[in-house]
């Protein structure tokens, strides 16, 4: 219909036609209610692209579904790359940082055919961003970024799983019981709780929580790499199947940006490691993408809330005045890392430098590292340090990072050993009865305990001095034996064998618990984890049998007819069971116990680090490094 052009000294259309003023009101109220139908039919409708692409331009419409959230994972290797950052040198990439990855940044950004990644926003010296979903800019039409997997493959030095039986049939029917474990949890999970976060193995139902932001089947991510190493060919193909075809990540609700990080995104990409299979890769790329948000904040130091459908994040209500938790942001450097070695986009890698460079610079009371750090200034909130919960998993990432960078990353080394130094300055102590601990550190004053969650550093201890010069290593493998030993006390003064949240020094008890909220166990796996490092780098065979004491008391105890279940009190042979199989039970624990009883060269430490929930991710060997191919 052509609306003839109102001309000047006549009246209006409405008017021409005689139309009262109630009239001509409703006559406009019509002809917008139109104008919107028909606008809503051309962008609404379900295959409306195609009438989109009639009126915008080609590339604005790549743009939206670039940076769309919620794009769909199948098409993620078929996207074209993303339009280049405004400059070479990727904004937040530390001076400092290490010089091969930010060569390799900047050649990516440089290189014409290569993808290339959008520029962060600009920061603000003194306020918050709002937070921006993804990270899409206006695609461009460059060729795909596509990793070379077989390449990567090519480049491992040992098999990742199966390998030479073992001559000694009791370390075969120890393997192979380890073995029947997992597949009673996952039997288990999938018969009651397929697709919710943990199982309930008394009820025989799901639990979800709330640490996933609606994310579901945190159980079957963390579990499948166990599945596959564990050689449990149809479970984890119905593993896989549920993330083909019941993982959703356009979910809106609060999540742990730590906790999705290691569960999730560390599961995914080890699954993709070791199977090659896109569906993984892609969800992982996907949903570190809708991590991004997080980082918003004045010093790029993310918080630790995020909601994944908004963007929005904020801190922890129980962390002091607003404060980052140092395990939290200081446990993302790993994943990340891949998540660009992955995409080609190099803003994952900028974001995990940007909180080095953030660390490096703030003054160390004592040399030590506090657990709270504020996003908006850059400082320290608190003075409480620690090797356990709330600070654990960042000393595990600084020895991993310069292991998985093929030991280039000397500046993650050296932070590594200054920190490992002022803490054994200030924080290990031996008791009374010559068990040595690491205590935890208030302001300089020192709280004589240690908690379940501080057991895996025997073994990171370990890793570390491998690498160290021989006196120094001797040294550091001496202490990480006698941290290794001190947890294992913690077991065996206990009556079930496990061990509880925490123990303590003081008041005449050693490496017991002696407050009743203590006595817990939760199926964790930070003991085992340092057993199966000092195997590995000792071959000492005490530490398999301690393993294989862990085993005989999760069958006794933690064992019931649907699954396994956590204790609530390790000090007495009647426990009570508190009905809840956690996902790293799948992922760690029994995934640490079965290599224990593996050749070395099944997920070698020749090729693999393992991210804090046990998912290993390649070691970024020179030969497969950078060699993505440009299509
Ligand atoms: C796991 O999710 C990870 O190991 C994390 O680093 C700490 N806690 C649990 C297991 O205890």
């Amino acid at each position: 219909m052509v609306l003839p052009r109102k001309l000047p000294g006549m009246p209006g259309w409405p008017a021409a036609l005689g139309l009262r003023l109630p009239q001509k009101f409703l006559f406009l109220l019509f002809l917008s209610g139109l104008l919107t139908l028909c606008f809503g039919a051309l962008f609404l409708l379900p295959d409306s692209s195609r009438f989109k692409r009639l009126f915008l331009p080609r590339r604005a419409t790549s743009s939206s579904s670039s940076s769309s959230s919620s794009s769909s994972s199948s098409t993620r290797d078929t996207e074209l790359p993303r339009s280049p950052p405004a400059a070479a040198e990727p904004r937040h990439a530390s001076p400092a940082a290490p010089r091969r990855l930010r060569e390799k940044l900047r050649a990516r950004n440089a290189a014409p055919a290569a993808h290339t990644a959008p520029a962060s926003r600009p920061q603000g010296p003194d306020g918050e961003r709002p937070a921006e979903v993804g990270t899409g800019a206006p695609r461009e039409s460059r060729a795909p970024f596509q990793f070379d997997y077989e390449r990567f493959r090519q480049s491992l030095r040992h098999p990742v799983r199966g390998g030479r039986p073992d001559q000694d049939p009791d370390i075969r029917a120890r393997k192979m019981k380890i073995k029947e474990m997992m597949k009673f949890a996952w039997d288990n999970y999938k018969q009651y709780a397929l697709g919710k976060n943990e199982l309930r193995p008394l009820t025989k139902n799901g639990h979800i929580g709330n640490m996933f932001g609606g994310l579901r089947g945190a159980t079957v991510v963390d579990a499948l790499d166990t599945l596959y190493i564990m050689e449990l060919e149809e479970e984890f193909q119905e593993a896989k199947a549920w993330v083909e075809k019941s993982f959703d990540l356009n979910v809106n609700g609060e999540a742990s940006l730590f906790e999705v990080n290691i569960r999730y995104i560390g599961g995914l990409l080890a699954a993709y490691y070791l199977t090659g299979e896109e569906v993984f890769k892609s969800k992982a790329l996907e949903l570190g993408e809708k991590l991004l948000p997080a980082f918003n904040t004045p010093t790029g130091i993310p918080r630790g809330v995020i909601n994944l459908g908004s963007g929005m994040s904020w801190s922890w209500g129980w962390a002091s005045a607003g404060s980052s938790i140092l395990a939290e942001f200081g446990t993302l450097h790993l994943e990340f890392l891949h998540l660009t070695e992955l995409s080609g986009n190099p803003v994952f890698a900028e974001k995990v430098l940007n909180i080095r460079k953030v660390l490096k610079r703030v003054e160390k009371p004592q040399g030590l590292y506090p657990n709270f750090l504020s996003p908006v200034t850059g400082n320290w909130v608190q003075h409480h340090v620690s090797i356990g919960g709330l600070g654990d998993s960042f000393y595990e990432y600084l020895i991993k990072s310069w292991l998985m960078s093929d030991k280039k990353d000397s500046e993650a080394k050296k932070m590594y050993d200054d920190a490992l130094e002022a803490i054994e300055k200030h924080l290990v102590k031996k008791s009374a009865g010559g068990l040595t601990y690491i205590a935890e550190w208030r302001g300089g004053i020192l709280d004589h305990k240690m908690g379940h969650l501080a057991c895996f550093s025997g073994g990171m201890i370990a890793l570390g001095a491998e690498h160290g010069g021989e006196e120094r290593k001797q040294h550091y493998m001496d202490l990480a034996a006698e941290i290794t030993n001190t947890c294992h006390e913690s077991y065996v003064r206990s009556d079930t064998k496990l061990g509880p949240e925490a123990f303590r020094f003081d008041a005449g008890t050693e490496a017991m618990a002696t407050r009743l909220s203590e006595r817990y166990y939760i199926l964790r796996p930070e003991v085992v984890e340092s057993y199966v490092y000092m195997w590995r780098l000792t071959h000492d065979v005490k530490y398999r049998q301690w393993g294989w004491e862990v085993v005989k008391a999760l069958e006794k105890h933690c064992r019931v007819e649907a699954g396994f279940s956590g204790i609530r009190d390790v000090y007495t042979t009647v426990p009570t069971h508190d009905n809840m199989q956690q996902s790293f039970f799948l992922a760690e624990t029994l995934k640490y116990l079965y290599l224990l009883f593996c050749e070395d060269d099944v997920l070698s430490l020749d090729d693999w680090v393992f991210n804090t929930e046990a998912h290993p991710l390649p070691v970024n060997h020179s030969n497969f490094k950078a060699k993505a191919s440009v299509q």
